[in-house]
């Protein structure tokens, strides 16, 4: 399908367009929402039944790169626009090789008109959860995000929600500024893995527990940084099998009812989607494991865990963030706080 005079221009859009090609054949299936919202799933824009059973990504990515650099117009541009917004420093897949989705604003990378017209229209403009229609080695969703225009006095829909301060003014530089929007989970998508061993439900703030759907703020490069430090853990002697996250994202309203003397930050990255309370619980009572193998549970397991935050921070300086112990008390076994705020915070 490919004209002889089409132009390569490989050393711009060689690994971004392969990646992003990955995508624009994986999300043809809608799993949850966009579906309830009336939308139709798009035409497939490469069959599966044309790639071979054993159908790789990368296959894939070849064919269908090849599909749209024939027939559709700025094309290329259109693919090096979408991946550099989707991709990040780590690539599609982050620095781990473990991110299982990608999280986009309808407003950015899927309004290329070139990417819509493989999507389908409502992929841009329909929240949900995408997934992978062929078979890939590596299985991806896509989330197209609501806007967060879509928050109004608080909330959204009847999920309670509050404010930010960067929209009370306060407090709005950096990543404590406006984000892409937010993801909408529902019954139906909330078990959708997000990385290797996270799923959407993991991050949800811990309220309403009635109200449907819910609406998460999340980042790749917390995810990206969790699963990385997971690794480290494994490589250093101490084997994960289960992280428990006990609190994600928290909602403004939510995380104003616990500030206080040694309570929750005005300001906690909480609210930003890149921090995470987690404690390595391979045994699943609900606390933190003996990592250390003194026969204790304490603060200082707690420090095996940040030792390999240290190790991961040195290693990518880009998911460079804060780590922080916190002790056990009669309602929490000890845990610690990671987050991807952009510089180094320890307490
Ligand atoms: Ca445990
Ligand atoms: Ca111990
Ligand atoms: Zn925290």
């Amino acid at each position: 399908m490919i004209r002889p005079s089409t132009p390569r221009r490989p050393s711009r859009l060689g690994t971004p367009i392969a990646a992003s090609a990955a995508l624009v054949v994986a999300f043809g299936t809608v799993l949850a929402g966009p579906t309830a919202l009336g939308a139709r799933p798009m035409p497939p824009t490469v069959r599966s039944d044309s790639l071979s059973p054993a159908a790789t990504v990368h296959e894939a990515v070849r064919a269908t790169t090849a599909t749209l650099t024939a027939s559709v117009p700025g094309a290329e541009d259109g693919l090096a626009e979408l991946l550099a917004s989707l991709a990040g420093e780590g690539g599609l897949f982050g620095h781990s090789g473990k991110l299982r989705a990608r999280f986009v604003a309808p407003t950015r990378a899927l309004t290329i008109p070139a990417v819509a017209r493989v999507f389908g229209d409502s992929a841009a403009r329909v929240p949900g959860v995408y997934t992978p229609r062929v078979e890939a080695e590596q299985p991806l969703a896509l989330v197209t995000l609501v806007p967060f225009a879509e928050k109004k006095r608080g909330r959204i829909g009847s999920y309670r929600m509050g404010s930010w301060p960067f929209e009370r003014g306060t407090a709005s530089g950096g990543t404590y500024g406006r984000f892409d929007g937010f993801i909408r989970v529902t019954p139906q998508n909330q078990n959708t893995y997000v990385s290797e061993h996270f799923r959407l439900r993991d991050f949800l703030t811990k309220d309403q527990r009635a109200v449907w759907p819910k609406y998460l703020v999340l980042r790749e490069p917390l995810l990206d940084k969790l699963e990385l430090v997971i690794e480290e853990l494994d490589r250093s002697g101490t084997p994960v099998r289960h992280v428990s996250v006990m609190s994600g994202f928290r909602t403004p309203q939510y995380n104003d009812q616990g500030v206080g003397a040694g309570g929750r930050a005005q300001n906690s990255r909480h609210q930003y989607g890149d921090a995470a309370d987690v404690f390595v619980d391979n045994d699943r009572n609900g606390r933190l494991d003996d990592l250390n193998r003194d026969g204790r549970v304490d603060t200082r397991d707690v420090g095996v865990m940040v030792a390999a935050v240290e190790r991961i921070e040195r290693r990518y300086p880009d998911l460079v963030g804060g780590a922080g112990v916190y002790r056990a008390t009669s309602a929490h076994g000890p845990f610690v706080h990671v987050d991807v705020r952009g510089s180094r915070a320890r307490w």
